[in-house]
């Protein structure tokens, strides 16, 4: 196959009128930055950029040296592009505005700079999740309530996972695409076009150790899960759980598989665990443009009016029969109460 590159494969998606000029823009400064927080993550103990920084952030947990780091190179890679009005990080309370010195574009950028960070010092994958919406027009000074759009209306979304490779997913509501970082040219090359995932899976993600914890749908659903051939599945079903939602994920987009983060009686009074403006809502897009299906357990993610810039939801995504089976339990519990 004719390796096409990241800016290839944009310059023909805006031939086809399925991304404009502002937007490939802004997609190829994110996946650039994303480049520059590989070389940091691939140093480890050798760059100093292991262990705790000693701040915490808005969501009340430690941030770790690399949070920060990524933090910052999201932030200054973007700063100067053009293409955004302003940007939202879970590692920061408000909006970061665009300097008075550099033009304004026309889009908002949500980002969680480095998802599964207490997994970074133990060398496990972690990774960058991205969400763009176009900003209100007539808005100059986005604040915090100009985020707050459904996800129905992300114009691309996309993660990228610093594992044995970097890889990149995307979408901009035409498919989801994979492309994998050729070290030697530095760029993202085209690996998986049109990706399907199946409707069908043996494979689940769940932190098995919040049981106790779950809503009885949840432990009807799981527990015949785990009953396996001889229980009303009639089918063996295998467990993977790696604490970081990009390499869960990205394993999903592989080879299919369905990931649940519920609500649990430990979680209940923060609405779930997950992030849903740049957690939940940009990996359901991914999802549902590969044909698969996301929700918090009761209605679409994608459809939800969102409250709060960090805002935190139930989701249920991956392979779409389990995803509505575990769904139809919650609806259909609720039903009977
Ligand atoms: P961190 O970024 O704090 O490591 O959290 C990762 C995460 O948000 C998501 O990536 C994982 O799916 C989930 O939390 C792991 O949660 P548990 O620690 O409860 O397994």
């Amino acid at each position: 196959m004719k390796s096409i590159s990241l800016i290839q494969f944009l310059i023909e998606e805006r031939r086809a009128g399925h991304v404009n000029a502002e937007l490939s823009l802004l997609i190829e400064v994110v996946a650039r930055a994303c480049k520059r927080i590989a070389v940091a993550t691939n140093k480890g103990a050798l760059g100093g950029v292991l262990g705790e920084a000693g701040t915490g952030n808005i969501q009340g947990e430690a941030q770790k040296k690399l949070d920060v780091i990524s933090n910052e190179i999201l932030l200054e890679a973007n700063a100067w592009g053009g293409q955004l009005a302003a940007c939202a990080s879970e590692e920061m309370e408000d909006p970061q505005p665009i300097p008075d010195m550099y033009p304004k574009g026309h889009h908002l950028l949500l980002f969680d700079p480095l998802d599964g960070s207490s997994n970074i010092d133990v060398n496990i994958s972690v990774g960058t999740i991205f969400s763009i919406l176009r900003c209100p027009d007539g808005v100059t000074e986005p604040k915090a309530e100009h985020f707050l759009q459904p996800g129905t209306t992300q114009l691309a979304a996309g993660y990228v996972v610093y594992g044995p490779a970097t890889v990149l997913v995307l979408t901009f509501g035409h498919g989801t695409h994979e492309f994998t970082l050729d070290r030697e040219v530095g760029s993202f090359i085209l690996s998986r076009r049109d990706i399907r995932i199946p409707e069908e899976t043996a494979e689940f993600a769940i932190n098995m150790s919040n049981q106790r914890h779950w809503e009885a749908p949840m432990q009807r659903y799981i527990g015949e899960l785990l009953a396996g051939k001889d229980g009303p599945r009639g089918k063996d079903f295998n467990m993977r759980w790696v604490a970081s939602m990009v390499a869960d994920v990205h394993r999903i987009i592989t080879r299919g598989g369905v990931f649940f983060y519920p609500l649990d009686a430990k979680i209940k009074s923060k609405g779930g665990k997950l992030r849903l403006m740049y957690e939940a809502n940009p990996m359901s897009f991914i999802i549902e443009q590969a044909g698969g299906a996301a929700t918090t357990g009761r209605e679409r993610i994608m459809a939800l009016q969102p409250t709060g810039l960090h805002q935190r939801v139930p989701v249920f995504l991956g392979s779409k029969k389990e995803v509505e089976v575990a769904t139809h339990y919650h609806v259909e519990a609720d039903a009977a109460v």
